[in-house]
C-alpha cells in the first residue's frame, strides 16, 4: 500500500495518475460511475436532491477488488473527499504474512486448490443486510458470472506466494460443496483477518490510497451514522489472471 496525504486532485488528474499503473476498469455498478469520468467508482453515503451520489457502504465486508472477475484488479487508487469526524476508517490484510504462517501441510495442501468467487455472494450475505444502495441487478449479474481461481497465487512482481481467498466472494472450493468447503474456509478467514496482519487506515481528506489487490483484502467499516457523509472517488487498476503456485 501506498498512502499519500493532502493530495489536491480533479477527477481528471485521478484518472491520469492511475492510467500510469495500467488501463482502467469500468465498474459493472455503472449507477455509481462519475458523470463524465467512468473510470470513477463513487463510494458515498451522500444523496443530493433524492439522488444517491454513489454506491453506499461499498466493500463493507472483507475483499480483494474484483477477485470475482476472471481477470481481477492489480491495484485500487482510493481518493477522500468527505470522512466522518469519528469512523469510516478502512482495514487492510497482508495475504502474503497470511499464507507464510500457516504450516507446511496446509500450505501444501491450498496450494493444488482453486476457489469460486462470485460478485452475488457478497450481495446476497451481506448487503442485503444492510440496506446499501446501488445493489447489483440483473444486467449486472450477469456480467458476474462465478469464476475460478487458485487459492495461493503467485505475485506476478516479487514472485511471493500469497492467498487469493476472501469472506465476500470466495463462496467455497471447486469440485466441493459450500457445506463441504464451510469448515476450511471459516478457518482461513479468521486466520486470515488476525489483527497481527492488519493495517487499518484512518482516513483524512485529500488522501489517495493506493493499495495492491494481489496481496491484500480490505474491509470498510461502517460505525457511522447514515446522515455523516462519507464520499470517495476510486479507480481500478486492471490486472492479470491469478498464476497458480
Ligand atoms: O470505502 C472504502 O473505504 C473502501 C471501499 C471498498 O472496499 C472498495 O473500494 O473496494
Amino acid at each position: 500500500m501506498l498512502i499519500f496525504r493532502d493530495q489536491h486532485l480533479t477527477p481528471a488528474q485521478h484518472v491520469a495518475f492511475s492510467r500510469r499503473f495500467g488501463s482502467l476498469e469500468t465498474h459493472v455498478i455503472s449507477e455509481a460511475l462519475l458523470e463524465g469520468y467512468p473510470e470513477i467508482y463513487v463510494i458515498s453515503n451522500v444523496v443530493e436532491n433524492g439522488k444517491p451520489k454513489g454506491r453506499a457502504y461499498a466493500g463493507t465486508y472483507w475483499h480483494s477488488d474484483l477477485s470475482y472477475m476472471a481477470v481481477p484488479a492489480m491495484g485500487s487508487m482510493m481518493y477522500a473527499l468527505q470522512i466522518p469526524e469519528i469512523g469510516g476508517d478502512t482495514m487492510f490484510a497482508n495475504m502474503y504474512l497470511a499464507y507464510e504462517t500457516l504450516s507446511m501441510g496446509l500450505q501444501r495442501m491450498l496450494d493444488g486448490l482453486s476457489a469460486v468467487h462470485d460478485f452475488g455472494h457478497a450481495d446476497q450475505r451481506y448487503f442485503s443486510k444492510r440496506g446499501a444502495t446501488a445493489r447489483l441487478n440483473e444486467a449486472s449479474r450477469k456480467k458476474t458470472p462465478p469464476v475460478e481461481h487458485p487459492v495461493v497465487r503467485t505475485h506476478p512482481t516479487t514472485g511471493r506466494k500469497a492467498l487469493f481467498i476472501n469472506p465476500g466472494f470466495t463462496s467455497h472450493f471447486v469440485d466441493m460443496t459450500e457445506e463441504e468447503s464451510e469448515p476450511l474456509l471459516a478457518y482461513l478467514f479468521q486466520h486470515i483477518t488476525q489483527p497481527a496482519f492488519i493495517y487499518r487506515h484512518r482516513w483524512q481528506v485529500n488522501d489517495l490510497v493506493f493499495w495492491d489487490n494481489r496481496c491484500t483484502i480490505h474491509h470498510a467499516i461502517r460505525d457511522y451514522g447514515e446522515e455523516t457523509p462519507r464520499h470517495m472517488h476510486r479507480t481500478t487498476i486492471c490486472g492479470d489472471k491469478p498464476v497458480p503456485v
